[in-house]
């Protein structure tokens, strides 16, 4: 089976092309280094360098004796789009490709216009291919839990019945995102939904939640092989960041009163999700929904295990809440529904303190590289 990995570069699509290659998928990655160049534009650079994907496919080769063909070029771009389909006809296409970041997607007007260009027209390049060259091809997209936003009532898995004076129908559980990055994703759900009615597409959507963790088994015994690690306020994940805080003797930055709460999933999960999507492939004309995290914690938890896990190695960690930058509720609802991934075989890891040692070990080893001006910079939301 041929599986395209767009966005096959970044923190999750560089591990997620090794785990399949691995199981013996034939892999290509594209990628137009849209990450690397933020990062690099606005001074925050990942924790230690990567290598380009040039040096990556090879060392990988180098350890497994297994070919990942790559593709530099931008999705946005229809003739190198044409091209990738037209030479790889992939059977799956796993779509990370798109700008990550919500503080990223709220710093500047600029930054709003690439997080729209990028992540709608991405999407839509990719619907249009699949269309013209795998039409049977299964599309997983990554989307996000903060789709859904901190709704007053449960979270459904993607759909909910709705009575109305007295009849009912199954409409896609609303949405309401509180960062533009987070409103293309819903914007990218639609345009899916949209081309299943249309052209009967076969997609599955994940609605992920922040992720964390620098290893998998892949990279385990090979650090060149490890995924990017971002601790900055733009394109760090809050434990990550915790992480790289407590290592550096940095107070941890709750945003205010830290009850913000969301669901977490360790990167190995990640992977594992995408696999069990990938090998349990939904129909042609369905647009399949999954919530993808592990287990859900406020930011005041998450702040209290990773002092914790501190003590283990013995390092004093503070925690300090300081005014919210981003506009978001701080003590709120959650009860998300998070069901349809453990039925179709999902072992979940989880958050343990064994966990979170492993990870500060890891960081305490690059700890010469971690800048506070990259820590916190403030982006104002409002
Ligand atoms: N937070 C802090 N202190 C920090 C960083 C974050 O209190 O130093 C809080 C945030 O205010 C937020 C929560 O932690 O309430 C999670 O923040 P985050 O930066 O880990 O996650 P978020 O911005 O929501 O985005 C991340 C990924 C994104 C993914 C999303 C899943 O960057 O790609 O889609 O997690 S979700 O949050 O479920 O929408």
């Amino acid at each position: 089976m041929r599986v395209l990995i767009a966005g096959g570069d970044g923190y999750l699509g560089w591990p997620t092309a090794m785990k399949l290659s691995q199981a013996g998928y034939d892999i290509a990655v594209a990628d137009n280094y849209l990450r690397r160049n933020l990062a690099r534009d606005e001074d925050v650079e990942p924790l230690y360098d990567v290598p380009n994907l040039h040096d990556r496919v090879k060392i990988w080769e180098e350890q497994t004796q297994k070919k990942i063909s790559f593709y530099i070029g931008d999705f946005q771009d229809w003739s190198f789009v044409a091209k990738l389909f037209d030479e790889f006809r992939p059977d799956v296409i796993i779509h990370y490709a798109e700008q990550p970041s919500a503080p990223y997607s709220m710093l500047n007007r600029q930054a709003a216009d690439l997080t729209i260009r990028n992540n709608l027209g991405v999407t839509a390049n990719i619907i249009f291919a699949v269309k013209e060259f795998s039409p049977d091809a299964h599309i997983i997209k990554i989307g996000t839990m903060g789709e859904y936003g901190t709704p007053e009532i449960d979270i459904e898995e993607g759909w909910i019945n709705i009575k109305h004076k007295g009849r009912e129908h199954k409409f896609m559980y609303p949405r309401q995102a509180s960062s533009l990055y987070h409103t293309t994703k819903i914007m990218g759900t639609d345009l899916l939904w949209f081309y299943v009615r249309m052209w009967g597409l076969r997609v599955t959507d994940l609605m992920q939640g922040p992720v964390y963790g620098i290893f998998t088994d892949e990279s385990r015994n090979d650090h060149r092989l490890l995924p990017f690690f971002s601790y900055d306020e733009l394109f760090g994940t809050v434990i990550n960041r915790f992480v790289v805080q407590a290592v550096a003797g940095y107070p941890l930055t709750v945003y205010g009163k830290g009850g913000q709460t969301r669901g977490y999933l360790d990167i190995r999960d990640t992977l594992n999700c995408v696999t069990l999507s990938l090998e349990n492939p939904p129909e042609k004309g369905e647009h399949r929904i999954f919530n993808q995290f592990v287990e859900t914690f406020s930011v005041n938890q998450l702040a209290e295990k990773v002092k914790e896990a501190g003590r283990e190695l013995e390092i004093e960690v503070e925690i300090k809440n300081i005014e919210n930058p981003r506009k978001e509720l701080e003590e709120h609802y959650y009860n998300p529904v998070h069901t349809g991934l453990l039925e179709i075989g999902l072992k979940p890891h989880y958050l343990t303190k064994d966990v979170l040692v492993e990870m500060m070990e890891c960081v305490t080893k690059h700890k010469d590289n971690i800048h506070d001006h990259k820590i916190f910079r403030g982006t104002q939301w409002a």
